[in-house]
């Protein structure tokens, strides 16, 4: 028995030597000291031996278990660094590769032209309102003296919801309820930017879904003169000092008078092109002195208090501003041409 031990563990020690892989080297130890392996199966015959044999035979089978066991465990501990470093010299980094570029977004041509021009709004002391996207008649018609079956209606077509309720057709409502909310105790100096909805047919200057930014300063003793002066300084910090502005007559039922706001072109400077229409001017926004009539709607005393009010586009503006012939190129979402105007 001592030298079928002795085999056996000269047996193990070589295949463990011969080991190249961590499995092998388990499957080694399995079939030698496991449960069915080849040491425990000479122990089983132990009980064949005689009383003084035993215990050194015993002794020899626990060195030899120590021996095979110490053996398996230098070899898997050699194959385990063999195994980190060969993983380690195919990981290795090459910091010569060059760097993958990250795809870096930026804000829509539309939302930098808004903050564009509330920045500049601010800075004249203008604060920042908004208002529903969803409308009671009341305030889109009704409180700007639009009342029912009012012809001006038509001027702006509706998408009705209900009887009641429409998608808004411009920001002026935000006035109506700005002015309703301060219960004519207070004055008011704010901007509303905003999306807004009109059943117009879409072509390269009309859209059905746009943005306007609408503008109203009420105190007392506030005048045309002061209207044409906040204008002028938005039209030249927005297009160059060098433009000229100009107020036409028009209507709106809202504002008595009213203007419509032209700039001098900027092509032709003013001498009259094909984008003037050989005018000399472009047409940017609508304003006038809040209607006597909005005001007392509101509970602002119209003997006491006066405002001016105005609403723009500010599609039609970065079109002007940056030369877009289409205003439907806003809403296609052509990464080539919105990447031209991200700013660094
Ligand atoms: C109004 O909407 C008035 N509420 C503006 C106003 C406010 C006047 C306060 C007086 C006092 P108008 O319908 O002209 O006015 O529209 C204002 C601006 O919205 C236009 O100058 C234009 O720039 C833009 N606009 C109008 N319709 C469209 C459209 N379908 N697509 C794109 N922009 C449009």
């Amino acid at each position: 028995m001592k030298e079928e031990l002795e085999t056996l563990q000269q047996e193990a020690l070589a295949k463990v030597k011969q080991t190249e892989k961590l499995k092998a080297l388990q499957e080694i130890r399995v079939a030698y000291l496991g449960k069915k392996g080849s040491l425990t199966g000479v122990l089983r015959g132990m009980g064949k031996l005689s009383k003084e044999e035993r215990p050194v035979v015993g002794e020899i089978a626990n060195r030899v278990r120590e021996t095979i066991t110490s053996a398996l465990d230098d070899k898997s501990a050699e194959l385990n660094e063999q195994e980190l470093e060969e993983q380690l010299a195919n990981e290795s980094i090459d910091v010569t590769l060059p760097g993958r570029s990250v795809q870096v977004g930026g804000p829509h041509l539309l939302t930098s032209i808004v903050e564009e021009i509330e920045d500049l709004f601010v800075g004249l002391g203008f604060e920042i309102k908004e208002g529903p996207e969803v409308e009671t008649d009341y305030f889109n018609f009704e409180a700007l003296n639009l009342p029912k079956n009012h012809p001006a209606r038509d001027m702006q077509d509706s998408f009705y919801l209900t009887n009641e309720l429409l998608l808004r057709t411009h920001t002026s409502p935000v006035q109506a309820r700005t002015m309703q909310s301060l219960e004519g105790s207070e004055p008011v100096k704010m901007i509303c930017p905003g999306k807004v909805y009109r059943r117009d047919t879409d072509d390269a200057t009309h859209s059905h879904q746009f943005t306007q930014i609408e503008g109203l300063y009420v105190d007392k003793n506030v005048r045309m003169s002061d209207l044409k002066g906040i204008l002028d300084v938005f039209a030249k910090k927005m297009f160059g000092d060098e433009r000229e502005i100009r107020l036409r007559p028009s209507f709106f039922p809202f504002t008595e008078p009213s203007v419509e706001m032209d700039i001098s072109c900027k092509v032709c400077g003013g001498k009259g092109c094909s984008v003037c229409k050989q005018t000399g001017w472009i047409e940017i926004l609508g304003a006038g002195m809040v209607h006597p009539k909005v005001l007392e709607m509101a509970g602002y005393d119209s003997s006491v208090y006066s405002g001016f009010a105005f609403g723009m586009g500010p599609e039609r503006i970065a079109m002007l501003k940056y030369g877009i012939d289409d205003i439907r190129q806003f809403y296609t979402n052509d990464k080539r041409f919105l990447k031209q105007y991200h700013q660094a």
